[in-house]
């Protein structure tokens, strides 16, 4: 969910943190609210005249002495009962992770989107085997989620397989570390995101707070992500489900809480059963882009619009229902082009990205052709195994 978990192969254990003894928690209190006061104190004070050709050791630091982990802790302690202290205690823990800043940093130089590229990295070999595998085994649990939130199996699959390859690379960041990284030192020279990971920080803090999982433990990707569907941790609280109903939600270890929690991500955010998800489109002589692809990927048109437009839909598609034309950028060879309509953008709820919605939707489809050739699938009641 969101930045895809399994881009970065960098290991979790790097830091840029100095190894400072810990600031007792009075300290960081009485700290953190001089900082408040004085609203301009600078997260690193003895930086500004770097004294030349020494060794002298840089000025220690802890996340907790940022003025704005006293805000968010602050926030915490009003909105969610968590002792500022405790909050405190917790970001002086945190350390800064060179490669998860380096994993949201632009390339140096700048490469062109490659759908093409994109795709084989997906829609693989790998994939669709242990997919077919990963549905074999829980062939229940799967029937059960579709009939339950009206999601095909398949398109559960093909997220649990595009984000981890179904729980295999679930990500070795401290997630405490990524979002803490992210939330007060996200890298300048592009569009700061800082503000969002730092909700997400309050939001994993809360739910560690909340429930049997450690703040100081839990791993995840270089975005936060967790899990075998990657949820950001304010997902997970909002719509993550205890699939075998033994009291805990557990996306790691429970292949039924990770299913049922992806097939309810999807119902929430618009999951129509029965209707399109990618549909095959041609171009008629005179077809007209620009009004086509104004609206991105927000299904707009209808059908018959469409057709009026300049293109030829394949099958099958509702008279009623509203599609996008999607461009897929193919480096410096001629675009692709899908439609999709509404489970297209449902899926680009997920992560809000058309390559990785058709990734996604075409994994799907291979998986469900590849398993309809595969005798004896629809025999007796499966079991998972
Ligand atoms: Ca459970």
């Amino acid at each position: 969910m969101l930045p895809i978990s399994n881009c970065i192969s960098s290991a979790s254990t790097a830091s840029g943190t100095p190894n400072a003894p810990k600031p007792t928690t009075r300290r960081l209190l009485a700290l953190g609210l001089a900082c408040l006061m004085a609203s301009a104190c600078a997260v690193s004070t003895a930086q500004d005249t770097p004294p030349k050709n020494t060794q002298t050791a840089k000025p220690q630091k802890t996340y907790a002495d940022n003025p704005l982990a006293l805000e968010l802790a602050a926030k915490l302690a009003a909105d969610k009962k968590i002792p500022i202290e405790r909050t405190l205690d917790i970001l002086s823990q945190a350390q800064f992770i060179p490669s998860v800043v380096n994993a949201v940093r632009p390339p140096k130089t700048p490469t062109v989107k490659n759908w093409d590229v994109y795709r084989s990295r997906f829609v693989e070999p790998i994939r669709i085997r242990k997919g077919l595998k990963f549905w074999s085994e829980n062939e229940a649990t799967l029937q059960e989620a579709e009939r339950k939130f009206g999601v095909p199996q398949e398109v559960i699959i093909a997220i649990i397989g595009v984000e981890t390859i179904y729980g295999e690379h679930i990500g070795n960041y401290r997630v405490l570390d990524a979002l803490a990284t992210l939330g007060f030192d996200y890298p300048q020279g592009q569009r700061d995101r800082s503000e969002f990971f730092r909700a997400e920080l309050a939001a994993f803090i809360d739910l560690c707070e909340n429930t049997h999982l450690d703040a100081l433990v839990v791993k995840g990707s270089y975005a936060g992500a967790i899990g075998l569907g990657q949820f950001m941790p304010s997902s997970w609280q909002q719509f993550a489900v205890d699939g075998d109903e033994n009291g805990i939600v557990d996306l790691f270890n429970s292949r039924r809480d990770a299913i049922f929690s992806v097939a309810n991500f999807l119902k929430v955010h618009g999951w129509k059963p029965g209707t399109a998800t990618l549909v095959p489109v041609e171009f008629r002589e005179h077809v007209d882009l620009p009004t086509l692809l104004a609206p991105d990927i927000l299904p707009t048109f209808l059908p018959e619009t469409m057709s009026q437009l300049g293109l030829k839909l394949g099958k099958p598609v509702l008279t009623e229902e509203k599609l996008a034309l999607v461009e897929l950028v193919r480096g410096e060879k001629p675009s692709t082009y899908v439609v999709g309509g509404q489970n297209f953008y449902t899926v680009t709820r997920y992560n809000r990205s058309s390559f990785y919605a058709t990734s996604v939707l075409q994994l799907a489809e291979e998986l469900r052709s590849r398993r309809a050739q595969i005798p004896n699938q629809a025999g007796n009641t499966p079991v998972d195994k």
